[in-house]
């Protein structure tokens, strides 16, 4: 009895301690603190004291609840009431035809340029009083325009002056979940999978709610649900009831379904004898399964396909190629208005040609071949979301095909959910890359947004971080990437800095003296996991499967390019993947002048050096170091960086609860192991070859490499359970 006395009320003390730090997190940029400032509260407050949001949709719900909790929130003001009277409100919220004809006039705005999705937010002064009016050409317009609003409070913005005419640049902004029907999520560091299989159709998980709110915040539009390495049960009646309950859920927040076909199903579930894409049965076997998914899911967005990529079937498994399989299934799409997006992860064990080029030479030939329905989806870089990759050359280089990029948001090659990376920085490195395709200035982002190229429909595609975890990401400032890759989805043409500032205000603090010191750390946090993982162009020296740490070692493995070996090619003489014309010519897929610029390592920029180049150990870097010595002190400033984003979050304390900060300071030290064990790993193994000892300034190892080849993890997260 005793006992029990003293226990309890420290249990209970510790749970009302410890929760709201914890529901913080769950919150993500949405938590809407309360605004302390007394004037900014007066401007918001008389901004807001009269609210006129006319409609009645599942999405307008959704839209005036979110301003609702938001603003009682952040303007500590109950309740907050909403009414369709125009004539006086501060704050006016509806659809182009629902506006007064005195505030459309004063809109002065041809809102035909907003699409479907866009919307303008415009301080105008009416009947000698301001009045601050949200319109759009749609619902889902309007409820992008309230997150938009409320997300500018949130950064303690003014609106007094504001005209914001904003629009997406691109069509779809998909999140790709790879999530298996047993809810493990293949590369996912964040708990399981948030899709309960079980209990749905009847039982939707708040969460699900929650996640369409964070995604419509920041205009991510699709998603789909499970795993490219596909299950075809997801196809069948049960699991199809599933996906409809899910789709109801998501429809108001703008959240478009998509499935992954696995290429065999019809063998698989239907009971055919052949996936044969051009045999008549198989054809129809796809349209009237189309047609029973649309009687489901009326807006249901398509299939995301990965065929006869890493043992996935696909059509050339019956002598077939990429257009016949893509163009089957969207010709049973078509009908309904869905689209097909097919991988272009292609590369091949009988294929003895370097990895970087087999998807260029596979499907560049085909452009112009598929339907107009169907995208190729590529990822970011020509290998496989390594820390640093060049661009990948098919983009630009399929003018008259529709693409879209994918890049990772999950950080299977950057660290887990351990590692405090803003990828950002990463995504925004690749989009404004220069293609040259049509000469100068044709950046990724143009061949993507369709303003280098007239393309049917544009995607940008991000494979989702988020799981079951409390926090969503695992990592808090994991959340960063789900945003950010929202954000550049949206408008690809964003800095990562806007980024960084937004994300930073919205989730921890308006402070000056928070977010400038923070807004730095994260924009070099990326180039700090480049420095100590992959620096000078090296790449996918990961150990093997799991990829979690270092195996530049690896050299064992069935096919030839899953091994670090392939790809650093590290001997006495020297390191680097020839990728020149005396090479394996990849530049060749590159157009002039990046051709001939990456052809010489003296004119590649030193980031992409060993992925173009084999260099002898003594090469001269710019900066007058020899090859061996800059890469042992890239190494050490990795190291170097993460020390020093641990002093400059310690500094952070006072800006934050104690348990949050304290959160990432752990995580922080497992960064600063891990960064150590990169670089001590990488470089006992590499010095093997060089023979030359570590320049000044570099850390002594404290283990042997013996020591590092030794670890095994065989329960790292994120592991394919197999490889069917
Ligand atoms: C690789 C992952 C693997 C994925 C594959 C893909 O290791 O788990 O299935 O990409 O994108 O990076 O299909």
């Amino acid at each position: 009895m005793a006992i029990k006395n003293t226990i309890l009320p420290f249990v209970f003390l510790f749970l009302i301690g410890a929760y709201p730090q914890a529901t913080t997190d769950y919150d993500l940029w949405l938590s809407y603190p309360e605004i302390e400032d007394e004037n900014l509260l007066e401007h918001y407050r008389s901004q807001t004291s009269t609210i006129a949001f006319t409609g009645t949709s599942a999405t307008i719900q959704v839209a005036k609840k979110e301003l609702q909790m938001a603003l009682e929130k952040m303007l500590g003001k109950t309740p907050v009431k909403m009414d369709t009277d125009q004539s006086n409100a501060a704050l006016v919220i509806g659809t182009k035809h629902q506006l007064t004809s005195a505030l459309q006039g004063m809109l002065a705005i041809d809102l035909k340029h907003l699409g479907n999705e866009g919307f303008v937010l415009k301080a105008v002064v009416h009947k000698e009083k301001n009045v601050l009016v949200l319109s759009a050409n749609s619902d889902i317009g309007l409820l992008y325009g309230v997150f938009r609003l409320l997300e500018l409070m949130g950064q303690h913005r003014p609106l007094d002056q504001i005209t914001l005419v904003d629009a997406p640049k691109i069509d779809l902004r998909m999140l790709n979940h790879w999530d298996n029907l047993d809810r493990t999520v293949e590369r996912g560091y964040a708990g399981f999978s948030i899709w309960n299989w079980q209990k749905l159709p009847e039982y939707i998980d708040p969460r699900y709610l929650d996640y369409a709110r964070a995604n419509a915040s920041i205009g991510i539009n699709a998603i789909s649900l499970t795993n490219v390495n596909a299950n075809a049960l997801i196809l069948t009646p049960i699991y199809l009831e599933k996906v409809q309950a899910l789709a109801n859920a998501f429809r108001p927040y703008g959240v478009k379904i998509f499935l992954t076909a696995r290429f065999s199903a019809p063998l698989e579930i239907g009971g055919l004898g052949t996936a044969d894409p051009l045999d008549q049965n198989v054809r129809e076997w796809w349209a009237t399964k189309a047609s029973e998914i649309y009687a489901h899911i009326p807006d249901f967005g398509g299939f995301l396909v990965k065929a006869n990529s890493e043992g996935q079937p696909g059509p050339q498994n019956y002598g077939r190629n990429h257009v016949d399989g893509a163009n089957m299934l969207a010709k049973a799409l078509e009908p309904h208005g869905g689209r097909v997006i097919w991988r272009a992860f292609v590369y091949s064990e009988h294929d003895a040609e370097d990895r970087a080029k087999q998807a260029y030479s596979e499907f560049v030939p085909y452009d112009g071949q598929f339907m107009d329905n169907v995208l190729v989806q590529t990822k970011n870089g020509p290998i496989d979301f390594q820390p640093r990759e060049p661009f990948h050359p098919m983009f630009g280089a399929m003018p008259k095909t529709s693409q879209a990029i994918e890049f990772q948001i999950t950080q299977e090659y950057l660290g887990f959910s351990t590692h405090l990376v803003f990828l950002p920085k990463l995504f925004e490195e690749v989009l404004d890359a220069d293609t040259y395709s049509k000469g100068e200035g044709s950046t990724v982002a143009k061949a993507m947004d369709g303003s280098l190229y007239d393309k049917k429909v544009t995607g940008m595609v991000g494979v989702a971080n988020v799981g079951t975890d409390l926090n969503w990401t695992g990592h808090p400032f994991a959340q960063a990437n789900w945003y950010g890759f929202g954000r550049l989805a949206w408008d690809p043409y964003l800095d990562a800095e806007t980024i960084a500032e937004e994300w930073l205000r919205l989730t921890y603090s308006n402070e000056a003296s928070f977010v400038e010191p923070m807004k730095e750390l994260l924009i070099y946090s990326r180039e700090a996991v480049v420095n100590y993982m992959n620096p000078l162009g090296l790449h996918h020296i990961f150990d093997t499967g799991h990829h979690y740490g270092p195996g530049p070692w690896v050299s064992e493995l069935g096919r030839p390019e899953w091994n670090p070996t392939y790809y650093h090619n590290a001997d006495e003489h020297g390191i680097g993947f020839n990728r020149t014309s005396t090479g394996s010519n990849a530049i060749a897929q590159y157009a002039e002048p990046l051709r001939s610029r990456w052809n010489d390592p003296s004119t590649t920029p030193e980031k992409y050096l060993l992925w173009f180049h084999h260099l002898p150990w003594d090469y001269t870097l710019k900066d007058g170091h020899t090859l061996w010595d800059g890469i042992a002190l890239k190494y050490q400033e990795g190291v170097d960086q993460v020390a020093d984003m641990i002093a400059t979050w310690e500094k952070m304390a006072p800006y934050l609860a104690k348990e949050r900060h304290h959160e990432v300071a752990m995580l922080l030290q497992i960064q600063l192991k891990e960064a150590k064990w990169w670089r001590d790993a990488c470089l006992m193994y590499f010095q093997t070859f060089s023979k030359r000892e570590l320049p000044n300034g570099v850390e002594k190892p404290i283990h042997t490499l013996e020591h590092f080849k030794a670890l095994k993890f065989p329960f790292a997260p994120g592991i394919r359970p197999q490889w069917d």
